[in-house]
């Protein structure tokens, strides 16, 4: 492709491990031409997001950040000082794993916090804290589920954080719009990454959806990050407060 995000900072936070979706929208990214800062959650993940880091470009920098933290945003928001920055890109969620597995109406109100806090409300303490950077204006991504508006069988809190997650995104454009700063989601299809290991049936999901969904195939990762780079650029200007559906189409059927 042709450089669609050259000249543009990025900020991808929730990079694990290779197979992260972050990780894939890092790697559109770099071949855009954006100069990157990667993010991971904690302490564990440093040495292998370093790694990646370098893979991904010479100058990519990886920066310890766990959103429920505000000094590690501050410190963030300090490590991208004088700015500005372009892109943000918002690829994180948590739930306890008992809360996606046992029935919905035994969720904890511990559980549900955690997973509203972690899942939803860090995309309004991450634009908040990135919009004064955003001074050209600017693009703000996260990465959702069908979950938010179905029932999907396990996904439980998740869902009641995705739907939290995609109101956010309309209340964010509205507030942002004014600082050309355009907010969406990308509402993926599932995954194999390590937040869908060990998910019970997690492969009979995707079989059904290779089965069903009109492509008859799974999501590939690398077309969730080429979405991104979409919203990231200038092809992206007039798009805002939406969510973007790449599933291979499964969310428009009825059976
Ligand atoms: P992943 O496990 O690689 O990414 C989740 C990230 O969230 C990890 O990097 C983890 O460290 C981070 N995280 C969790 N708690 C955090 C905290 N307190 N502070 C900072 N980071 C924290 O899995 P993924 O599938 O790439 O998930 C990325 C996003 O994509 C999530 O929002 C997920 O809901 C969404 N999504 C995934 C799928 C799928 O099937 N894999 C489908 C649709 C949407
Ligand atoms: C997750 C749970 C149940 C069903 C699921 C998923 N389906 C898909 C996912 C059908 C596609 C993956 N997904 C979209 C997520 O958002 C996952 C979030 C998640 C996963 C875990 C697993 C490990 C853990 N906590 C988690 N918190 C959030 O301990």
């Amino acid at each position: 492709m042709s450089n669609l995000l050259h000249g543009k900072t990025a900020l991808i936070l929730g990079v694990a491990n290779k197979w992260s979706l972050a990780y894939a929208i890092g790697r559109s990214f770099a071949r855009e031409g954006a100069n990157l800062v990667i993010t991971y959650q904690g302490e564990r993940q440093k040495l292998t997001v370093d790694e990646l880091a370098a893979e991904l470009s010479p100058t990519a920098r990886a920066i310890q950040c766990d959103v429920t933290k505000p000094e590690e945003l501050a410190a963030l928001v300090d490590a991208l000082q004088p700015g500005p920055l372009h892109a943000v890109v918002h690829s994180i969620a948590f739930a306890n794993r008992e809360d996606l597995s046992r029935p919905f109406s035994e969720t904890s109100r511990d559980g549900f916090l955690l997973a509203l806090e972690v899942s939803a409300y860090s995309l309004v303490a991450v634009s908040k804290a990135m919009a004064p950077l955003m001074t050209a204006g600017g693009s703000i991504v996260t990465l959702t589920y069908l979950g938010a508006v179905r029932v999907i069988p396990n996904y439980n809190i998740m869902g009641v954080a995705k739907a939290a997650l995609e109101a956010s995104v309309r209340y964010l454009a509205n507030d942002l719009g004014p600082a050309n700063i355009r907010v969406n989601a990308i509402s993926a299809g599932p995954v194999k990454t390590a937040s869908a290991r060990g998910i019970k049936d997690f492969s009979k999901v995707l079989d059904g959806v290779a089965a069903h969904a009109p492509l008859r195939r799974n999501t590939d990762p690398a077309e969730v990050a080429d979405t991104a780079v979409f919203l990231a650029s200038e092809l992206g200007r007039g798009v805002t407060g939406n969510v973007v559906y790449v599933d291979a189409g499964f969310q428009i059927m009825g059976l």
